[in-house]
């Protein structure tokens, strides 16, 4: 079946080929219509096969045009237009464009000049000295695409969570619906909600592994078939791997702790237990105190080779006293049970030994979101849209924070001084007799110093103000750490917005010391947030954990452009759990009264 973030590439695509065909003004169009389909909550290719196509023309940005396109893609596989387009500029656009520096119109350029089609060919055009030759290009230019290429190559290879996770989803409700299968659980990073996946793995206990196998192979949503034996079988879902492994109920525990990892996490655990005379593997727990080398057949980082599978028992040594549940296999070893978020090998096992887990911030702690946008800016919808969705969701308090005029902002779609004085009285208007607390606020923008350029007459009008850096992404860490310490200390800055401006598997932003911002926004009262745009994601969780350590306030924002993304908060607070997050340490977890004089 068609996902909608296949469907999203498929516009996101368009876009990129109209664009390095210099088309104006319809890539735009492409682009917010890819944004919408990808945060829309249902899968949109179910509208086109149950016939409700009027469905399809009532997602935002989505005209009779692109409607067609859908209809087209879901019935076909293909868009006509896009193939042709396709035809006109065979390169792999995705690709290349995930080089920084490197977009479309670059892309077109270098094909029409160069014909660079792969990242292959733009390596060896650059290291050749030839890209510096083209028109508008030059030694600088040729010079950070090599810089670049490396990363770009990498980060192909990943998806994005929040991607990823609703089509682990999807194959959790289709096993759990299959009568054979007693228990089932996602594992590996996505069970651990690490920012990118490289493929879902999946875990279903049955007595039944054969009938299982078949089912996941047989089910429409899958597109092609990688590998499949007697205990596993992985499938390609759209763009996406998915491993499913088999195993009997009484080893479910054993096998899912074995495969949410993280491996260090796993190796750590897995000394711990060998110091207490007892082993772990995926099969159980087991007590080998009586036993001489209880270790044979291991590797030195206590992996195993999938050779070393098999029904033969070597694995199951000893007295087993652990393996149907997880929580058994920690408990064998005197541990409580932990979150797979905290299964990073940083700190988790001792704080577990020491009785000193964080109790983690859960999704119904969150009383508000303090960063989001409207049309006043790049959002979609209006100030009355977004309050009414923020008041459907429950809040009790909900931040308009649109872009402030300046440096990394498009000209003509952030706020002037002014403008932004005129939208308070907008945001006040709105908010009358709403049952929601509204606070009127900017996202300014913390340019390549360290300023942010509002009034004093601004910042005196408004009750919030996210700081964020939008340009100048580039910096060494120490220009940067300077600059973003500036932006905290700023008495009139409240949060500091995605601190660091990455965008997953396109640019590494800024490297920061979360440590050393941590203490910095812990001191002058201001708050770093976590932007929950599966696209960000930022901070991320370790540098969550560094800030929180440091004493800072945490404030977990979704960055809405549209009120379907509010639904953002989902990956924000799997972020913050990361870090170790507790409600405490999260501002919008805060009662109102608490809120307001952090504000203040
Ligand atoms: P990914 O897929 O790259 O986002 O990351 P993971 O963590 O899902 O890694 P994956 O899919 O290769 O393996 C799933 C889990 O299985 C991993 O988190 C831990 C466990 N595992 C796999 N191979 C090894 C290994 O060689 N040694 C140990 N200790 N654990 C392993
Ligand atoms: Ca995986
Ligand atoms: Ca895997
Ligand atoms: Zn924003």
């Amino acid at each position: 079946m068609t996902t909608n973030a296949e469907l999203a590439a498929r516009f996101e695509e368009f876009a990129d080929l109209l664009e390095a065909n210099d088309v104006e003004y319809k890539p735009r169009a492409y682009r917010r219509a890819a944004e919408a389909i990808s945060a829309h909550p249902a899968p949109i290719a179910n509208y086109v096969e149950s016939g409700n196509e009027a469905a399809i023309g009532e997602i935002e940005g989505v005209g009779d045009a692109i409607s067609a396109k859908i209809v087209e893609y879901v019935e076909t596989g293909e868009i006509e237009e896009l193939e042709e387009l396709r035809a006109e500029l065979p390169v792999d656009i995705a690709d290349l464009t995930r080089v920084e520096g490197v977009g479309p119109k670059t892309v077109g350029s270098l094909y029409r000049e160069l014909e660079i089609q792969t990242l292959d060919d733009l390596e060896e055009a650059a290291e050749a000295g030839e890209i510096r030759e083209v028109k508008g290009f030059g030694p600088k230019t040729e010079e950070n695409i090599l810089a670049n290429i490396d990363f770009a190559r990498e980060i192909g290879q990943r998806q994005l969570l929040g991607e990823a996770r609703p089509l682990a989803d999807d194959v959790l409700a289709f096993l759990e619906g299959l009568e054979a299968v007693e228990r089932c659980e996602v594992a590996g990073s996505i069970r651990r909600w690490l920012e990118t996946i490289g493929d879902v793995d999946v875990l279903a206990a049955t007595e039944d592994a054969e009938a299982v196998i078949e089912s996941l192979l047989e089910w429409d949503s899958v597109d092609a078939e990688i590998e499949s034996g007697p205990e596993k079988a992985s499938v390609r879902v759209g763009e996406i791997r998915v491993d499913l492994r088999v195993v009997v109920p009484e080893e479910f525990g054993s096998a899912l702790q074995y495969f949410t990892g993280s491996k260090d996490h796993n190796v750590r655990l897995r000394n711990y237990a060998i110091e207490r005379g007892m082993k772990l593997n995926e099969y159980g727990a087991f007590d080998v105190s009586e036993i001489d080398d209880p270790d044979s057949g291991e590797g030195t980082d206590g992996s195993r080779t999938s050779s070393d599978r098999g029904s033969d028992g070597s694995q199951r040594v000893g007295e087993r006293v652990a393996g149907e549940t997880e929580e058994g296999m920690y408990e064998a070893l005197g541990l409580p049970w932990m979150a797979p978020e905290l299964r990073e090998d940083r700190g988790e096992i001792d704080a577990a030994a020491n009785g000193t887990l964080p109790d983690l911030l859960e999704r119904a702690d969150v009383r508000g979101d303090l960063h989001t946008h409207t049309e006043w800016s790049d959002g979609n919808n209006t100030i009355e849209e977004m309050i009414a969705a923020a008041v459907e969701r429950g809040y009790e308090y909900y931040a308009i924070a649109d872009h402030a005029e300046g440096p990394g902002v498009v000209a003509d779609m952030g706020l002037s001084n002014d403008e932004i004085l005129e939208q308070v009285e907008a945001i006040r208007d709105a908010a009358a007799g709403v049952d929601l607390e509204v606070f009127t606020g900017i996202e300014a923008n913390v340019d390549a110093e360290g300023d942010i350029g509002l009034s004093d007459a601004v910042i005196d009008a408004l009750d919030v103000i996210v700081a964020s850096p939008h340009s100048a992404l580039d910096q060494d860490s120490d220009v940067a750490g300077e600059r973003l310490l500036r932006a905290i200390e700023n008495p009139a800055v409240d949060i500091l917005g995605h601190p660091s401006g990455r965008l997953l598997n396109q640019r590494e932003g800024l490297a920061i010391d979360a440590a050393a911002l941590g203490e910095a926004a812990a001191e002058h009262g201001t708050a770093l947030e976590v932007n929950a745009n599966p696209r960000r994601l930022d901070l991320r969780g370790s540098a969550v954990q560094a800030a929180i350590e440091a004493g800072a306030v945490i404030a977990v924002n979704t960055d809405a452009h549209r009120p379907s993304t509010l639904e953002y908060m989902r990956w924000g607070v799997h972020t913050a759990r990361r870090g170790w997050a507790e409600p405490a340490d999260v501002l919008n977890t805060w009662p109102l009264e608490d809120v307001r004089a952090f504000l203040h």
